[in-house]
């Protein structure tokens, strides 16, 4: 291999790629994939683990023993979901400590709907429901990206998010069966958490920059306009079985397309969030640094044993 040029490792890097084989760690890669799949992979670890604050935030004023337990082995399973990825994102040459320094500088974005607070116990059903379930149709899609590592975390990534979906509706259908105020609650979660639901699979396919590239690497299979649409024609169903309304009055379906029409997103709204302007940015920001620093003693202790051991094998 060594004796190629650049232009010949670059021609076998993408044909590999095109015949669907897997990038591995070891293997040559073009910097820009390196550098775009540490990107992604270190946006997408950030927001698991950011994406632990608003529910958590839930867990001591769960309703019942029931709701409480299925609360927190979410948060745990996205705590996990969180050093998958920050793993496979170390085996393209990056440190966990530098990629954590990103996250706590304000450095490495994060997804914009972890931005937003969770007001009532509807709001842990609207995450779930919406939220866990926009975040589904966009990793199905990554479970065949192709950088190895990537892909094989997002397989058991996605099993656990499509239960966690699934938990997320459960919550609804009780609320929306309930009395008057719990339907209330619930049709209150779905207005406040529909348009950043919509804004999680990114910018229009036109304004996207790294989707080209990506979807070159056959790290993107589908557009972000796609998989949004995807999303929309998912869920307006369910909304429908619940009995609430999802809050666009352009919603509509299109018996040519066979899809629903939407609305324009606020796209404003969308950039001041994932440039650190929305609701609850400095709020998430500090509760991360917080954890990072009273979490030293463990890092040091941890380094402390791994050193003894060193020590006294040698
Ligand atoms: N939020 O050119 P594109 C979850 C940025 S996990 C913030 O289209 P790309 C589980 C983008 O980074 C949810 N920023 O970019 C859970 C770029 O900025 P940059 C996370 C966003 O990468 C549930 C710029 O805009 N999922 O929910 C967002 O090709 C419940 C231009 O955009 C993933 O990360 C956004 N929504 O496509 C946990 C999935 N969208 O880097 C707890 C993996 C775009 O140039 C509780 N990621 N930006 O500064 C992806 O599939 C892609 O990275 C996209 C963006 C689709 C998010």
């Amino acid at each position: 291999m060594s004796n190629l040029s650049t232009q010949e490792l670059e021609t076998k890097f993408q044909q590999k790629i095109d015949a669907n084989e897997y990038i591995e760690p070891k293997d040559w890669m073009m910097d820009k994939y390196r550098y775009n799949l540490i990107r992604q992979i270190s946006q997408h670890a950030h927001s698991e683990v950011v994406g632990m604050l608003p529910e958590a935030n839930w867990i001591t004023r769960a309703p019942n023993l029931r709701r409480k337990a299925g609360l927190l082995a979410k948060v745990q399973d996205e705590a996990g979901h969180g050093l998958y990825l920050y793993s496979a994102a170390e085996t393209l040459g990056i440190s966990r400590e530098e990629l954590l320094n990103q996250l706590l500088t304000g450095k490495a974005k994060y997804s914009n709907i972890f931005n937003y607070p969770t007001l009532t116990w509807a709001d842990i059903g609207a995450v779930g429901w919406l939220v866990d379930g926009a975040a589904i149709i966009n990793q199905v899609m990554l479970q065949r990206a192709s950088y190895g590592p990537y892909a094989r975390a997002m397989i058991r990534i996605c099993r656990e998010e499509s239960f966690h979906q699934r938990q997320g509706f459960e919550i609804m259908v009780t609320l929306c069966q309930g009395t008057a105020e719990q339907k209330a609650m619930a049709q209150d979660a779905l207005n406040r958490w529909w348009w950043p639901s919509m804004m999680m699979f990114g910018p229009n396919d036109k304004d996207s920059p790294h989707s080209s590239d990506m979807a070159k690497w056959r790290v993107k299979r589908e557009s972000n306009d796609d998989l949004r649409q995807r999303f929309v024609d998912r869920v307006v169903p369910q909304a429908d079985f619940l009995g609430i309304t999802v809050p666009d009055d352009k919603l509509k379906w299109n018996a040519a397309t066979q899809h629903y029409d939407f609305g324009e997103i606020d796209w404003t709204e969308f950039h001041n969030v994932i440039n650190g302007n929305g609701p609850c940015n400095r709020e998430r920001l500090n509760a991360r640094i917080k954890a990072h620093e009273d979490g030293k003693w463990v890092r040091d202790a941890a380094v402390a044993y791994a050193n003894k051991k060193r020590k006294k094998a040698a």
